[in-house]
């Protein structure tokens, strides 16, 4: 690769392209959600350093190469654990966490009603393309029942995963779908993502064209629908009712959105620096040399 394509970091240069071009499938849904994320991590003037995203391992995880920030490509199903882990360590960090359905409602999805609970500070932008795409095409948890695939030619038996409505029931803060095609729309979606204090999750419709051609950009078009001003996100039971709006109709835009301390405000270690600069650092580094 040719560094002198870099962009030099700068005050002034947000967080942004890498310089590596993606490799995903022409056509991809992901790269609406790549425009979408870089449009706001420049509107919210986040410079590379001052923020973090952690990725999970599939198609959508390998956008880890073509965003410039700092980053860690975490283990398949622990981006969400690993994202929480940088926000104690920095809690004035931005933390945002970019994967697959797989990884966070298959693998890793413990992990994710855990960090809902926890109304960690982190914002999940989960790729859902109801397929698990890097590895070829096997069923994902938001499948919907019977959809066929390499690894259910008879059907997939089980209903799909619902995750507004279990992110929403174990206390998530901010819930938003967004559709990779409308990406100005997206766009906002993670901008308000981003600056909600509390765990919020944006799931983002994303087709693969490569290996789940049932749900398609026409069969998104069809189906979703942007909430209007009449609808109110503070209503807990509305919020519920547009969750079960799975597959006639699809609500895209804020769903719910409500306020509660977050994780690290319960710290009292947290209150007077960041974890990652005060001195007892030196003792647990000379606490784990006792083992090397
Ligand atoms: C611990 C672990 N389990 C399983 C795998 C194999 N694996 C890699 S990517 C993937 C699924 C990816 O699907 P998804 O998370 O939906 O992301 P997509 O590729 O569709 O963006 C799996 C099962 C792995 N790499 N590591
Ligand atoms: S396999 Fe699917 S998700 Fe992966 S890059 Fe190709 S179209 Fe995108």
């Amino acid at each position: 690769m040719n560094t002198q394509n870099l962009p030099t970091p700068t005050a002034k240069i947000n967080a942004a392209f890498s310089g590596y071009f993606p490799t995903w499938c022409p056509g991809c849904g992901n790269f609406g959600i790549w425009s979408s994320l870089k449009s706001a991590f420049n509107k919210l003037k986040l410079h590379p350093d001052k923020m973090a995203i952690v990725f999970g391992i599939g198609c959508s995880g390998n956008m880890n190469d073509f965003l410039w920030a700092n980053s860690f490509h975490a283990l398949h199903g622990r981006a969400v654990p690993t994202a929480i882990g940088v926000k104690i360590a920095n809690h004035s960090l931005p933390v945002i966490v970019i994967a697959g359905d797989g990884d966070c409602y298959g693998e890793g999805g413990n992990h994710l009603l855990h960090a809902a609970r926890g109304n960690h500070d982190i914002t999940v932008v989960v790729h859902d393309n109801r397929v698990y795409g890097l590895t070829t095409g096997q069923v994902a948890p938001t499948a919907f029942k019977g959809a066929k695939s390499k690894s259910t030619p008879g059907g997939i038996i089980e209903v799909p995963v619902n995750p507004v409505a279990l992110v929403l029931t174990q206390g998530a803060t901010f819930i938003a779908q967004g559709f990779s095609q409308d990406m100005i729309h997206l766009t906002d979606l993670i901008v308000a993502g981003v600056e909600h204090k509390g765990f919020s999750l944006i799931n983002v419709f994303q087709p693969c064209v490569t290996f789940n051609p049932a749900n398609s950009y026409s069969f998104y078009r069809e189906r979703v629908y942007k909430l209007g001003a009449d609808y109110d996100p503070s209503n807990f039971r509305s919020a519920l009712d547009k969750s079960m709006e799975l597959e006639e109709k699809i609500p895209i835009g804020v769903i719910y959105k409500s306020e509660r301390p977050v994780y690290t405000d319960s710290l009292n270690q947290l209150k007077t620096s960041v974890l990652a600069g005060q001195s007892q650092n030196t003792e647990f580094i000379k606490f784990i040399n006792e083992f090397v």
